[in-house]
């Protein structure tokens, strides 16, 4: 749920990366963060255990555009992927505005996508916010390995449904359609919020994230 802080003038959103254990989720942030303007992001904060597994969440703030006189902030969160850490999903599900769920694309990872897919739907339902009503766009991340699924194939499992969601095939390694994932999730949320506000959404944010230059080789 957006916050709105009007003496600060500021509207908040909560984007959540969730996924397959080890699907990239982490990387994402990683990457976002080694890629945006340092007056436009936070500091990125990890939850993680001694090997780097998630065990609460990561978050990174980060600051767009001005709309209406409002600056808008979006604060990503990542939740941890492996299977016992259910309730930490959940804690860290409320108040979500915007869902990016992220795939691996390793044919031997399919079965474990297809278990954190339900289980996120089960999630959002007891969160009241159901998937087939919410901002969710999908990433098929790790294209950049060898053995992995077809995109048709990975559609077929994850949007065959009533409703066709964004999806894009990514890398968080190379960054590969990392900020185009996080864009489209954005404006989802924004023309939602603005929807309910009943007042017309900002043009082109995609274009309002900067990025940093890639550093030299
Ligand atoms: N080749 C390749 N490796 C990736 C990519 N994304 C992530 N990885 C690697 O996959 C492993 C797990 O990545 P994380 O970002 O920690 O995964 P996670 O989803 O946050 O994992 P949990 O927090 O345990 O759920 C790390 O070794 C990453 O370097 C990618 O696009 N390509
Ligand atoms: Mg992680």
């Amino acid at each position: 749920m957006a916050v709105v802080n009007h003496d600060t003038k500021e509207v908040a959103f909560k984007i959540v990366y969730c996924g397959t254990p080890m699907g990239g989720k982490t990387t994402n942030l990683s990457y976002i963060h080694s890629r945006i303007d340092g007056p436009q992001r936070g500091d990125l904060v990890s939850l993680a255990t001694s090997s780097d597994r998630t065990l609460f969440f990561d978050f990174l703030p980060i600051q767009t555009v001005v709309i209406n006189g409002y600056r808008t902030r979006f604060m990503l969160y990542t939740v941890p992927g492996q299977i016992h850490y259910n309730a930490t999903r959940q804690m860290v599900l409320k108040g979500v505005d915007g869902i990016i769920f992220v795939a691996d694309s390793q044919t031997a990872r399919m079965e474990e996508n297809v278990a954190s897919w339900h289980t996120l739907q089960h999630n959002l339902k007891e969160n009241g916010t159901p998937v087939a009503q919410f901002p969710v766009v999908l990433q098929y991340n790790k294209r950049d390995l060898p053995e992995i699924a077809p995109v048709p194939y990975m559609d077929f499992m994850f949007n065959n449904g009533a409703r066709t969601f964004l999806r894009f095939e990514a890398s968080a390694a190379t960054g590969q359609n990392i900020f185009t994932t996080l864009n489209s999730a954005a404006q989802e949320i924004l023309q939602r919020f603005h929807r309910a506000a009943g007042s017309a959404p900002a043009p082109g944010l995609a274009s309002s994230l900067h990025r940093a230059p890639a550093p030299a080789a």
